[in-house]
């Protein structure tokens, strides 16, 4: 029964705790650092809800990952589509943080520019509002050059090579993990490693840096002796981005620490998601960061009692761009429900166009991603890209041979589950740009009801498509 269903899944991932309420700030005011997560497997919906929340906010950061992440943020019916600029940087009063934990690609974040200055207005003015950490570490970049002939002299790509290794380590494994081929792995090993360069050393001792790197290549050279790569002529490229980048870099760990006590609002954007994080994804199937709230503090330097609150975005059903089980895919027979999932849904990735895998949606996954970030609430996006099915599914819990399975199992027991599902009747009506939960059909909102009953947080916004304005607050 669906009773006994709620009851499995309720004893395998309850914590035992109400829902969470709203907080507000230890002092009563206003200001204060939310934060913005991914709750699935990346693609929620982010970059939106970050959007609408930078109309209020003074500072929009990004803590983690690199250019492998795509945030779309559609505004005034131009559909801008951002790596690692955080998507608050269209909001004209907000200022924008790359932190410390992010890797950085200079030339990557430069083609970023250039591609969305040609959509619309939203960049106009944005090297005035960018900081970038003087701790973050240089990353790759895959650009095509000239990078923004108007406004900088043409340049050509620095460290082509972590893109590269990147490359050749998805050639050697068994299994290829579907990177985004970034160099974003390369990156954060280098960083662990203690032999990354980071955005300090360019605008340091151009000495001390040329042989960091041409030390770095050393290594690469010795593991991969097939590469093809020129370090002097790297450097002669990397020397070119100094004065570009130089105004922007800042200690923002300070930076931000004084915004805080002048009760700034700030956003943390959150790029990839809990399934896909470090230590609590499917790994190896993850990318190379914390993708969680632990994220937020080591990529910027924020206390934990600064967070104000934590919002995690959800889609109304799965998707994963990767390899790494996903256990309420669409496959087999209900391989044609996926098919329809991901046309309707436009789902192919943002970064690479490649298609992503579909399914229902998963309150285990949902509750898992709970316990890890401690949400205060939810934004469930893309529920109209549900209003044409006769029914949908929720994966409600799991069982291994029978038998509930506690909490999440990691990525070998995960491979085992068999997944048990509720099923709801579909509503069948349009629900694309509804503003109002009372308007949408009462089959849509039981949906939503369920969801936030199986996952344990209230749900604040519900996304009708991917427009600012459509976005229902509950
Ligand atoms: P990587 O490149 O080392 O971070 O890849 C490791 C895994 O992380 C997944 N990953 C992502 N999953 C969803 N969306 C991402 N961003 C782009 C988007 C992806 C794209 O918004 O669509 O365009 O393909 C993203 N970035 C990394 C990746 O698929 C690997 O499973
Ligand atoms: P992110 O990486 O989490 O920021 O998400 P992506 O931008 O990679 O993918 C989300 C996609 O869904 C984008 O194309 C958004 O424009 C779109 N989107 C976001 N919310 C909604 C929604 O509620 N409904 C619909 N139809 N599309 C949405
Ligand atoms: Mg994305």
């Amino acid at each position: 029964s669906v009773q006994e269903k709620l009851d499995l899944h309720n004893n395998s991932m309850s914590c035992g705790g109400e829902p969470e309420v709203k907080r507000h700030r230890r002092d009563g005011s206003s200001g204060g650092v939310v934060v913005v997560l991914g709750g699935q497997w990346g693609d929620e919906g982010k970059g939106k809800l970050v959007d609408i929340l930078a109309q209020d906010a003074d500072v929009v950061c990004r803590c983690q990952g690199g250019n492998n992440a795509g945030h779309t943020v559609k505004v005034e019916g131009v559909t801008y589509d951002f790596h690692l600029l955080p998507s608050g940087i269209i909001n004209k009063k907000c200022v924008s943080v790359i932190g410390n934990g992010v890797v950085v690609s200079l030339s990557g974040l430069l083609s970023e520019v250039e591609k969305n200055r040609e959509k619309g207005p939203g960049l106009e003015g944005w090297e005035q509002r960018l900081l970038i950490s003087n701790r973050a570490h240089i990353g790759t970049h895959t650009c095509q050059l000239p990078l923004l002939p108007h406004v900088f002299p043409p340049l050509t790509p620095v460290f082509d090579f972590h893109k590269l290794i990147d490359e050749q380590l998805e050639q050697e494994r068994n299994k290829r993990l579907g990177t985004t081929k970034k160099g974003i792995g390369p990156a954060y090993a280098a960083k662990m490693g203690r032999v990354g360069l980071r955005v300090e050393d360019l605008l340091g001792d151009w000495g001390v840096f040329s042989d960091k790197v041409r030390l770095m290549v050393k290594g690469y050279m010795a593991r991969f002796p097939d590469l093809v790569l020129d370090v002097e002529d790297e450097l002669a490229k990397c020397k070119e981005y100094i004065s570009i980048v130089r105004p922007m870099v800042r200690d923002t760990v300070f930076y931000l620490h004084k915004a805080i006590q002048e009760h700034k609002n700030i956003i943390v954007e959150g790029a990839n998601a809990t399934m896909l994080d470090i230590d609590f994804g499917t790994y190896p199937f993850v990318t190379s960061s914390n993708c969680t709230v632990g994220g937020v503090c080591t990529g910027l330097g924020i206390p934990p009692r600064d967070l104000t609150e934590v919002y995690g975005v959800m889609k109304a059903y799965s998707t994963r761009v990767g390899s790494g089980v996903m256990p309420t895919e669409l496959l087999g027979e209900d391989e044609e429900l996926g098919k329809r999932l991901r046309e309707k849904g436009g789902e192919y990735g943002v970064t690479t166009g490649r298609p992503r895998r579909c399914g229902w949606f998963d309150a285990v996954v949902g509750r898992y991603s709970t316990i890890i970030n401690g949400y205060t609430s939810i934004c469930l996006t893309k529920l109209d890209i549900l209003d044409d099915f006769d029914e949908v599914k929720v994966g409600v819990a799991y069982t291994i041979d029978g038998s509930p399975v506690e909490g999440m199992p990691a990525e070998h027991e995960l491979k085992r589950v068999v997944v048990q599902y509720e099923v709801l009747p579909g509503w069948k009506s349009n629900t694309a740009g509804l503003t109002s939960f009372s308007a949408l059909p009462p089959n849509a909102q039981a949906y939503v009801h369920m969801i936030s009953q199986l996952v344990q947080v209230p749900i604040q916004w519900v996304g009708t498509g991917p427009g600012r304005e459509d976005i229902i607050v509950t």
